[in-house]
């Protein structure tokens, strides 16, 4: 059926759509440990993609059974590679986040996706973009971030709905998308969810 709107552990809500017309497919957590052994909430997020898009699948996807598409990796790899307009919305839950936080948590999970599908030389690409996380930005409880990828794997950043920066990569769009639906995503019912919704979507 259709996916919840509503984080259920931290209540963070999440639009059916975005500004620019994509779909909600699911709704997760972000949780990080601290100091070895305390968990925290950091932010919820949602994760969105554009119908029209999604539709260059169909005609390889259409003919399965619903059920082979909810398990399907390659269908995954496909979403993750494709030149398909997705937006991941992060709602921050955990009120003490610093930007400094932030830039090494980013290097982090992002770092070693970039690691898994680029190999060598990804460090240069990082900093570039980790540089447009500037000290002046603050993201109290609540703030609102949105990472799309725009046509032809262009990678826009918005904080509160305004834009901080964009980049043209695409494996760095895939190794964001990476963390929410990929291998080893932050939340796994999540994935299960968003991958529900890519599958309906594909045989409606
Ligand atoms: O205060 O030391 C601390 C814990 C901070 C945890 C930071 C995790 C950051 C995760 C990325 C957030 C992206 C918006
Ligand atoms: O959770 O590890 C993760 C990845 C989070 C990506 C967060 C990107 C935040 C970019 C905006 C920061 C601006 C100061």
């Amino acid at each position: 059926g259709a996916p919840g709107n509503v984080e259920p552990r931290t209540g963070a809500a999440f639009p059916f759509e975005t500004a620019g017309g994509r779909r909600l497919l699911g709704v997760g957590l972000r949780k990080t440990t601290i100091l070895g052994l305390k968990s925290i909430d950091v932010y919820a997020f949602g994760v969105y993609a554009d119908d029209s898009d999604l539709k260059q699948l169909r005609e390889k996807y259409q003919k399965l059974p619903i059920s082979d598409l909810k398990e399907s990796d390659e269908l995954i790899n496909d979403a993750l590679e494709g030149d398909i307009r997705m937006t991941v919305r992060l709602q921050i839950v955990y009120g003490r986040l610093s930007i400094g936080s932030v830039r090494s948590a980013f290097e982090k999970s992002v770092g070693s996706r970039l690691q898994k599908f680029g190999g060598s030389d990804t460090k240069e690409l990082l900093q570039s973009f980790v540089s447009l996380f500037k000290d002046e930005y603050k993201l109290p409880k609540g703030s609102v971030i949105e990472l799309s990828r725009e046509s032809n794997h262009v990678l826009k950043i918005s904080i509160e709905g305004e834009d901080v920066g964009s980049i043209q990569n695409k494996l760095l769009c895939q190794s964001i998308l990476d963390l929410y639906i990929g291998d080893d995503p932050f939340d796994k019912n999540a994935k299960t969810n968003i991958q529900g919704s890519l599958a309906s979507i594909l045989k409606a």
